[in-house]
């Protein structure tokens, strides 16, 4: 059985809504977040950078969330949630994967790293350039890649959630909202949030 080290509203989200929709059984381990305990030696141990989440299965232990994704999927998905690999759409599944957390995600890290930089000036700007690109290829679709929900839009669905908090997803991006609203109506997505 996997085990998925979580804090609520972190990226461990992320594997634990997949493993929902999957119909996976998993063991969900809640740790405390918090400065302290990301630094302990304990903790070190497991999760060398310091961060969540973090992924066991056997001797397998990984800390990256897009990349635990694609780990379950090739283990227990049986070729749902993602399209046939090789294909284009699955060449376009891979970029917003990527660019959910690795682009859009970005000017957040950074802003924490600069301490409170500046997310109402040049940051700001950055995330609205990213969020137009999501609110238009939304627009006349429910999912990032036309009717099929795949793991991708979990992806997507924690980072637009995050920006929503910080409030950066605003209505100026109606598209995205909407799909943003949809993505947390599936009960996976519920779950997952209140684990
Ligand atoms: N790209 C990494 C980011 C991991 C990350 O930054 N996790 C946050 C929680 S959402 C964290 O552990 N922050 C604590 C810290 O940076 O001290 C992933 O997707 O797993």
């Amino acid at each position: 059985m996997l085990t998925i080290y979580h804090a609520p509203g972190t990226r461990s989200i992320r594997p634990i809504w997949l493993c929902f929709e999957l119909g996976l059984e998993i063991d969900i381990r809640t740790v405390s977040f918090t400065p302290e305990f990301l630094a302990s030696p304990e903790w070190r141990a497991i999760s060398p950078a310091g961060k969540l989440p973090l992924l066991q299965d056997g001797d397998l232990t990984m800390f990256e969330s897009g990349a635990m994704m694609e780990y379950i999927l090739d283990a227990c998905g049986g070729g749902r949630l993602r399209p046939a690999p090789g294909t284009h759409e699955s060449a376009l599944h891979h970029q917003w994967s990527w660019f959910s957390e690795s682009t859009l995600a970005r000017p957040l890290g950074i802003a924490r790293m600069m301490r409170g930089g500046d997310l109402a000036g040049d940051l700001g700007e950055k995330v609205s350039t990213c969020l137009a690109v999501v609110d238009e290829a939304v627009q006349d679709k429910s999912f990032l890649l036309g009717e099929t929900f795949y793991s991708a839009d979990i992806m997507m669905g924690y980072t637009l959630e995050l920006l929503r908090r910080f409030d950066l997803l605003d209505d100026r991006f109606p598209n995205a909202l909407r799909y943003l609203e949809q993505l947390k109506s599936r009960d996976a997505c519920q779950r997952a949030m209140a684990a």
